[in-house]
């Protein structure tokens, strides 16, 4: 599916809900207000960076498989103190209120919220601010979560990034070396032993204390990738099995993306009242 195919998809299944960015140095990007979701992003010397499945389903039944899925308050279906939340937590299907769009010469920034009030499975009153800003070759994603109840809560969260590669076999990621991981696939733990991680077979590993720049290097294409405040690192692929039961994701969709997700999952992420956490992630297409 072309570009331009995609965005009209888009524009017709979200639209007012669709947000587009661009920078007077040629930088683009869509979200979407459902979900508080980056979906696109091209650098201003490159294409497509991200991945959105063809077969998304846009009309809020379920979330949006693709872009950057906000993660909040808790991660996957992890035993956590509130097991009754949904697997990923409460934020991919709520429409986001709209705080600020500019699109200046050298950068362009969205800023989006959501709040919610104590529920059930989560006894807590919160807000999230997720601010995209892109310019240049690089995107900035940050995420702002607030208590605005009376008690300290823990929670966890992603930034859940889908990025696009050109082939699984030629896609390698640098940096993980040496990191403790759990594997979710083998239920096993370990630490990491490659100096390069190779896509081969599904893949669903959680890599801690992850600190400096990772690198997704393809033929022709290389992305960094940095995070300030998330400390873990998700690297996901469904592989063929997985993704022919995923109806929202082409047979072959696996072939074209690979989840690095900046993740606060490991341990809780306390938030006392009044406080504010930010964490961010960014991407410099290098290539
Ligand atoms: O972040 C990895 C993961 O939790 C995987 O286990 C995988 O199932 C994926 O996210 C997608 O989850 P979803 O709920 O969006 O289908």
């Amino acid at each position: 599916m072309s570009a331009r195919s995609d965005t009209a998809r888009l524009r017709a299944n979200l639209g007012e809900n669709l947000i587009a960015l661009e920078s007077g140095d040629g930088a683009r990007a869509l979200l979407s207000r459902l979900g508080g979701q980056l979906l696109s992003w091209q650098p201003a010397r490159g294409r497509e960076r991200l991945y959105l499945s063809e077969r998304a389903i846009l009309d809020g039944s379920q979330p949006i498989r693709g872009g950057v899925p906000i993660i909040f308050p808790r991660f996957a279906d992890s035993p956590a103190k509130y097991p009754a939340l949904p697997r990923h937590g409460l934020v991919r299907q709520r429409v986001w209120d709209l705080d600020t769009v500019r699109n200046e010469d050298d950068y362009a920034l969205c800023v989006l919220r959501l709040g919610g009030a104590p529920i059930g499975a989560w006894p807590h009153a919160w807000e999230l601010e997720l601010s995209v800003c892109i310019g240049g070759d690089r995107v900035d994603t940050e995420l702002a979560i607030r208590n605005l109840g009376a008690e300290m809560f823990d929670c966890q969260c992603a930034l859940h990034t889908y990025l696009r590669i050109v082939e699984t076999h030629t896609a390698r990621v640098l940096g993980l070396h040496a990191h403790r991981y759990q594997d979710r696939v083998s239920a096993t733990e370990g630490v990491e032993e490659a100096s390069e991680l190779h896509i081969e077979s599904e893949l669903d590993r959680i890599y801690f204390d992850v600190e400096g720049t990772l690198t997704l290097d393809e033929p022709g294409r290389m992305l960094a990738i940095q995070a300030t405040g998330f400390p873990d690192v998700v690297v996901w692929n469904p592989w063929r099995r997985r993704c022919g039961e995923l109806t929202d994701m082409p047979p072959d969709g696996y072939r074209h993306m690979l989840c690095i997700e900046a993740a606060h999952v490991g341990r809780p992420l306390p938030v006392a009242p009044g406080a504010e956490w930010i964490a961010r992630q960014t991407l410099v297409a290098l290539r």
